[in-house]
């Protein structure tokens, strides 16, 4: 292996000499843990939910005189495990104190996320519920410890008592040897729901029975993976003089680039304060980008009508991130950054290596073989790769942030791991694919949420939605050949929820308003969509209430310091119009003014068999371009490759 650690170089502990958008420390979950408890809210039944930085808002970082840092604080939603009741609450570390608490009504509010304790206890509490045993033993499973549970957050379907309830929904797994691949053996038509502060089995679901599906996806067994493949020779990447960026905390730079990375819980990822050098000066493009909401919803309309989730809002996406593996997750001379995670105490618990720092050769950037000047010219693409993987129940995502040298970024999420199964139903079902004999892989969609705080060469900024298209025959178009750009400027948030249009080209263009290039132009960057459908549930159904960001695939927002997630602060149990609706419902202007952009993308994906047992990675994202940010290609500067073969004339 040629990859090496280059530098985990991390930042002088002690709150004082943070940066502002720095990720929490453990010393300062300690410390606001301490702030916590002093002020009497930490009885033996609390929990943390969530426990992460309440970021200053946007203008006391930018405005910060040097030495004079913002104070730093911390959020958490806690619980108290007794009696369900839940609290929001921001202290100041730099004050020592509370600063802000509200209690939840949960039935308006929604509830706070699950947490680890609560995932392990629903197993225990199941099998020891006579209903539930008895279920199983109808359908000749006696052994109840070799069912496994799948607890599945609950939603809002207005079932009355029910909902006032904390609760999650619980589909079972067979699992009759330890290296079972759970999978591969889904126990249908039965569901127990579970009430997490009461710790019981409230209501037992038992709609149908079909046969349990046998055969193994244990990939890691070789009788059901087959012999492994020859010919495959070693590509080794080497590097030998070292990567060409640099780290230095969480401050990261690379050709002309710089950002902050962060991490947190909620949303995993996070970078800030993204710019751009451009013949010394450096103009800033992205304020905060990260990607804060993941729903999946599914498509089958029988009795797991409910199975929607929310991986940031309900889970906590980033505490779910993996430790990356040299030599496996990333190639080439590796920088990682390690997050630090709070427990379910608010103890800080560190993720080594959470955060992937490497560059890639990425084939060709620009190159002309001229037949008039007889110039044969290559130069080769790079970019900067800051990557971070998190599993989440049966799935596993990639958050891949890339940075290219002709001013390009890009998103792109990698999704793999197992299906979430159901029993086949047979025949040729609309709703689900039978991926192994008798089992099922439902239909889904997996719509992200990218939130984008624009800040095109500052904080005045528009959008314009641009289209291409065809113009009819007539005196201006006597050939009728004619195409044409029209560009529409978006200027208030409701007439700012828009979808793509694939027929014509659709981008939506982030404009300076301050700033023109020498065209007289704005200086702008381009988002551009993938375009695949937005969420498909009927109008009616609970999640379009729920995951209304997932209805447009675009929003633009007046920035709010407060208006951070798409699908609102509190998403489990939460009865839905909460996050982008609301931010927009005030219909603010956004022309010329501090803006944030919401971009939704991802697959409806209907599983092939070719997704079982473990699904090769599909990708999906979005790019964002320079649009007359600069006055011509900003990569003529890029040397040819070493050697001097591949340039000629
Ligand atoms: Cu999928």
């Amino acid at each position: 292996m040629t990859d090496t650690v280059v530098s985990t170089a991390a930042e002088a502990p002690g709150a004082g000499s943070a940066h502002p958008l720095s990720p929490a420390t453990g010393a300062e979950f300690l410390a606001g843990r301490q702030i916590l408890a002093d002020a009497g809210l930490l009885g033996e039944s609390a929990r943390f939910a969530y426990y992460g930085l309440e970021e200053p808002p946007k203008g006391e970082v930018l405005g910060a005189a040097d030495g004079c840092a913002p104070d730093r604080r911390l959020r958490a939603f806690l619980i108290d495990v007794a009696t369900g009741r839940s609290a929001d609450v921001v202290v100041s570390l730099g004050e020592q104190r509370v600063v802000s608490q509200r209690v939840l009504d949960t039935s308006a509010d929604g509830q706070v996320p699950i947490f680890s304790e609560e995932f392990g206890l629903v197993e225990e509490v199941i099998r020891a519920d006579p209903g539930w045993r008895a279920a199983m033993a109808r359908r000749g499973l006696t052994d109840v410890s070799k069912i496994r549970a799948a607890p599945q957050t609950a939603g809002a379907f207005d079932e009355g008592d029910d909902e006032r309830r904390r609760f999650v929904r619980v589909l079972a797994f067979r699992q009759e040897r330890e290296h079972d691949y759970i999978w591969a053996h889904p126990v249908d038509g039965i569901a127990a729901y579970v009430d997490l502060v009461e710790r019981k089995v409230f209501k037992i679901v038992d709609e149908f029975e079909r046969p349990v599906p046998e055969e193994s996806g244990d990939y890691d067994d070789p009788a059901v993976r087959g012999p492994l493949r020859e010919g495959l020779r070693p590509i080794e990447i080497t590097q030998p003089d070292g990567p060409s960026f640099t780290l230095d905390g969480h401050r990261l730079s690379w050709q002309g680039w710089s950002m902050r990375v962060g991490f947190d819980a909620r949303e995993g990822l996070v970078l800030h304060q993204i710019g751009l050098d451009d013949r010394g000066e450096t103009r800033p493009l992205i304020y905060r980008a990260s990607i804060p909401e993941l729903v999946v919803p599914y498509g089958d309309p029988r009795f797991r009508y409910w199975q929607t989730y929310f991986d940031c809002g309900e889970y906590l996406l980033g505490k779910w991130t993996n430790s990356l593996e040299r030599g496996c997750d990333c190639l080439g001379e590796i920088a990682y950054l390690d997050a630090t995670i709070p427990d379910d105490f608010g103890a800080p618990q560190e993720i080594r290596n959470a955060v992937c720092i490497h560059e890639e050769d990425f084939g060709i950037l620009w190159k002309h073989t001229d037949a008039w000047n007889g110039s044969a010219q290559t130069r080769r693409q790079r970019r900067l790769v800051v990557s971070s993987w998190a599993t989440v129940g049966n799935y596993d995502y990639g958050f891949y942030w890339y940075f290219y040298l002709d001013g390009t970024i890009e998103h792109e999420i990698k999704m793999t791991g197992a299906l979430f199964t159901a029993a086949y139903p047979g025949g040729d079902h609309p709703h689900s694919a039978e991926v192994a004999p008798g089992l099922g892989g439902p239909v889904h969609q997996h719509l992200f949420s990218a939130r984008l705080d624009m800040t095109v060469d500052g904080l005045a900024n528009a959008v314009d939605e641009v289209d291409l298209h065809g113009l009819p025959a007539g005196p201006g178009n006597p050939y009728g050949n004619a195409i044409a750009r029209t560009a529409t400027r978006l200027r208030s948030e409701a007439g700012a929820a828009r979808r793509c249009d694939a027929a014509r080209a659709r981008t939506w263009r982030v404009v300076s308003t301050e700033r023109v290039n020498r065209y007289g132009q704005p200086a702008a960057f381009t988002l551009y969509p993938e375009g695949a459908p937005v969420l498909l549930a009927d109008p009616s159904s609970s999640v379009h209430a729920r995951a209304g960001f997932a209805t447009n695939h675009l929003w633009v927002t007046r920035y709010d310091p407060a208006q951070r997630y798409p699908a609102g602060d509190f998403v489990n149990q939460h009865p839905g119009g909460a996050g982008l609706p609301a931010y927009i419902a005030a219909d603010r202007d956004i022309d010329g003014t501090d803006i944030v952009l919401w971009h939704t993308f991802g697959p409806t994906h209907f599983p092939r068999p070719e997704d079982w047992p473990v699904m090769p990675v599909a990708r999906c994202g979005f790019t964002l371009k320079p649009t007359g940010f600069f006055d011509r290609n900003p990569a003529l500067d890029v040397p040819p490759p070493s050697g001097g073969h591949c340039s000629d004339g």
